[in-house]
């Protein structure tokens, strides 16, 4: 319930957690005036609602350097390796962008080095996949945030689609998110783990983390993030390759 949510639930939503609601303290969240503001009167508050948005917004457990795992595998396409990945892959991926598209009033894109030059974030977190494995890992990235405050998200943009380099068996890996997700602080775009550049096998320049989600929505080789009313004609109409394909659920939250 209340899993994937709208733009104004989620407007209405950060006004509460701005409220205090990320104090933990239930009884403060009640009495908020900020709340009874917004809310228009307290008593029409959807509390149930507001304690599944208040646990969308913890964050996922971050670790010490010493719990980094020797490796990171990589899994699912570890190369691309088409004729125009290879080319910028060769040239340090200079020529790579992150194209912001759709729903958006600023559509913009971004070279890596405009992104390395933004505010970065950096976080220790345990990747869990579905197959059955799970590695510890130090990502370093932009907040995905402040390249939706660049680009201004339109009031009708309910997610965002994140299309990749590479195609499994000829189809585009491609991923989504909702605005719960795509707003949370430990939601990054990587392009840097255990302080060097990301390897190609584990998604380079440029690879989604979304850390409150399951290994899938992790979507590497990253070129393009649409803004988007609604999944339904976007590819297979499930939200992503392996919700297309594989039948695995759209929301993977851990
Ligand atoms: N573009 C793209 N992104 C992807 C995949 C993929 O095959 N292609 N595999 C997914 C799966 S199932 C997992 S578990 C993680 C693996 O990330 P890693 O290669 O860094 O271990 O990436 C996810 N993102
Ligand atoms: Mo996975």
């Amino acid at each position: 319930m209340a899993r994937h949510l709208t733009r104004r639930t989620l407007l209405t939503s950060s006004a509460l957690l701005a409220g205090g609601m990320l104090s933990g303290c239930g009884r403060e969240f009640h009495k908020s005036e900020t709340v009874r503001k917004i809310l228009g009167s307290a008593e029409n508050a959807n509390f149930a609602v507001q304690r599944a948005l208040g646990d969308r917004m913890q964050l996922a457990r971050e670790y010490d350097e010493a719990d980094i795992s020797p490796d990171f595998q990589g899994n699912g396409t570890t190369n691309p390796a088409t004729a125009e990945y290879d080319a910028m892959a060769a040239n340090g991926f200079a020529d790579w962008r992150l194209e912001l598209t759709g729903l958006f009033t600023r559509p913009q894109a971004f070279s890596m080095a405009q992104l390395r030059a933004m505010p970065q974030r950096t976080q220790i977190t345990r990747h869990d996949c579905v197959e059955g494995w799970s590695a510890i890992g130090k990502w370093t990235g932009v907040p995905l945030k402040l390249l939706l405050d660049k680009a201004g998200l339109e009031k009708s943009a309910n997610y965002l689609v994140f299309h990749c380099a590479d195609r499994l068996s000829g189809v585009r890996y491609y991923e989504s998110i909702d605005l719960i997700d795509a707003y949370h602080p430990q939601t990054i775009m990587a392009h840097r783990l255990n302080d060097a550049e990301v390897p190609v096998k584990n998604g380079a320049p440029l690879r989604l983390r979304v850390e409150r989600q399951l290994g899938y929505k992790h979507a590497k080789y990253v070129q393009q993030i649409e803004a988007v009313e609604s999944l339904g004609n976007m590819y297979g109409g499930k939200g992503g390759y392996w919700e297309d394909v594989g039948n695995y659920a759209w929301y993977a939250g851990i």
